[in-house]
């Protein structure tokens, strides 16, 4: 199938073959999609290129979200490569480790600023650089996680920035729908990646997802790929400002079933 022939997309936050944004590279290169990766900084710049390789893609570029230059800069690459753009993909997160255990409220000063800052002010940040190079009918779209609505032990910071993506959300979609470009969110169930890894409190929740989702299955970085395609292509046209869930169901539950019951 090709849903995204004739479009051309930038993607942000591949950082190995497990993050979810190579899923929906993976996805959005099935569907005939023209492709553009970046990433965070030289320690990932031969990983990324050598995946790029797998897909045909040969604009790989550097950027460091939390800074507007690099952020222009990349914006002015990619004007210079593929004159517009259709589709921009947000994948990024990050809060200081030590933000991500023990109570919310140790969160410092510093550390929220930084969540903030990646987490949530670069999706804003990159639809003010890219507004003008986005072609009607294009699309944006970020990833989130339930933690932003219920306590999820240990997200801490991160919901309460993930909290405040999703508003961005609704507000970029009300602000660019006029020109013809929907934003929206797909909030996933938790997934081994590397912003995963060696979080304590994450292996424990993973651990029992599948018993209390009711599908009963884990979420895959291609599960994710195939709901950015629909969210990204003409499938979702009119439909904008939403987060959609990819996770078997999880969010819907409000009492879970106890384990002595199975
Ligand atoms: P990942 O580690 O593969 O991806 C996170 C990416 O953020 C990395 O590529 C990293 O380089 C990038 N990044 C961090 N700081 C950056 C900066 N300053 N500039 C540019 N890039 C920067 O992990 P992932 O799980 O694929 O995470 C992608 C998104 O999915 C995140 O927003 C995360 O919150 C969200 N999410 C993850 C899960 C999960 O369980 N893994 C669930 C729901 C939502
Ligand atoms: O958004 C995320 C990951 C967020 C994240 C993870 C790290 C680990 C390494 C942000 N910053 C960092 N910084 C690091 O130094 N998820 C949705 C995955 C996740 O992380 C959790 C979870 C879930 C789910 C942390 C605690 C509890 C649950």
């Amino acid at each position: 199938m090709s849903l995204l022939n004739g479009k051309t997309a930038l993607i942000f936050g591949v950082a190995n073959e497990r993050s979810i944004a190579w899923g929906i590279t993976r996805a959005f290169h099935e569907h005939g999609a023209t492709l553009g990766l970046s990433y965070a900084g030289e320690m990932l710049e031969r990983r990324v290129k050598s995946l790029a390789q797998t897909i045909d893609c040969n604009f790989v570029e550097p950027c460091d979200v939390s800074s507007d230059e690099a952020i222009q800069a990349l914006a002015d690459k990619t004007a210079a490569a593929f004159g517009q753009v259709d589709i921009l993909v947000h994948s990024i997160g990050f809060a200081n480790r030590e933000e991500l255990s023990g109570p919310y409220y140790r969160t410092s000063r510093e550390g929220f600023r930084v969540a903030m800052d990646i987490s949530v002010y670069s999706f804003t940040a990159l639809a003010r650089a890219f507004q003008p190079l986005l072609r009607p009918g294009g699309a944006l779209l970020t990833l989130t996680y339930y933690g932003s609505e219920k306590v999820a032990p240990g997200y801490n910071v991160m919901g309460v920035a993930k909290a405040a993506l999703e508003a961005s959300v609704r507000y970029l979609a009300y602000d660019l729908g006029p020109q013809g470009v929907r934003v929206n969110a797909i909030s996933a169930g938790p997934i081994r990646t590397l912003a995963a890894a060696g979080v304590a409190r994450f292996k424990d929740m993973y651990r029992h997802f599948n018993k209390l989702a009711p599908l009963q299955q884990h979420v895959g970085i291609e599960d994710v790929g195939s709901m950015a395609v629909a969210l990204c292509s003409d499938l979702s046209k009119r439909v904008t400002g939403e987060v959609v869930y990819v996770d078997s169901g999880y969010n819907i539950v409000g009492v879970p079933e106890p384990p002595e019951c199975e």
